[in-house]
């Protein structure tokens, strides 16, 4: 979503690497996990925040970073909150999606951290058409994704959507899916759900796979 909003998408090129899908990425990443960035002296950069902070250094007059320091310190809180407290757990709980192999405690500690972080979002989220202040920020950019998995994948945990329980939130998130920028990566989240759930994504992967190896 940032590189959309930063109209940015000439300079960086999206590919998903065949070692990723081979359970191999650790090879050139130890951290094993997507997105990667590989910058222009062939560095590694890893973690989706540190590659988005990495961005609006690159592109200082395009930065999506906020205009005082308080904005500025409210973005990076959002975007921690959406990072670490609602995203990761997320990801961390998608092992536990089947319910026959399911261990609830291990669930129950993993959404209760969403629940922690949904909480204090609740309160530092701004109430215009931003998270933060009056324009669209990193926050927006990070806090998207993390709504989308909140409604589409945590009920897949038997969990309520935390979104649900919320007002400000809530508010925010009915309006940010109509700024063209949420609504194009929206929409490709959507498809990538949807090539999850009908098998089309295995298939695939199976593909690129057995190019790799021939
Ligand atoms: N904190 C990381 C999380 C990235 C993440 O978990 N990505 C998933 C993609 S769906 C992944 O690589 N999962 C593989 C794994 O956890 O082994 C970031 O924001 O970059």
């Amino acid at each position: 979503m940032q590189v959309y909003a930063m109209e940015i998408t000439d300079d960086v090129k999206f590919e998903l690497p065949v070692s990723f899908l081979m359970g191999k990425l650790s090879d050139i990443s130890p951290l094993g996990r997507i997105p990667v960035l590989v910058t222009e002296d062939d560095s590694i950069l890893p973690e989706s925040e540190v590659i988005a902070e990495y961005l609006d250094d690159l592109y200082p007059a395009k930065a999506l970073v906020g205009n005082t320091p308080e904005e500025r310190a409210a973005v990076r809180l959002i975007s921690r909150i959406a990072d670490i407290y609602l995203m990761n757990n997320i990801f961390l709980s998608l092992g536990q999606l089947n319910r026959k192999t399911r261990v609830d405690a291990i669930r129950d500690l993993l959404m209760g951290q969403v629940k922690r972080g949904m909480g204090a979002l609740e309160l530092h989220i701004g109430t215009g058409n931003f998270a933060v202040g009056d324009n669209l920020t990193r926050a927006d950019c990070t806090l998207v994704p993390a709504l989308f998995m909140c409604e589409k994948t945590v009920p897949r945990l038997d969990v309520e959507n935390p979104i649900l329980g919320t007002d400000k939130v809530a508010a925010y998130w009915e309006k940010i899916q109509k700024n063209e920028h949420a609504a194009k990566i929206l929409d490709e989240m959507n498809r990538g759900l949807q090539a999850r759930l009908d098998g089309t994504e295995r298939k695939m992967a199976e593909e690129a796979i057995a190019k790799a190896k021939n």
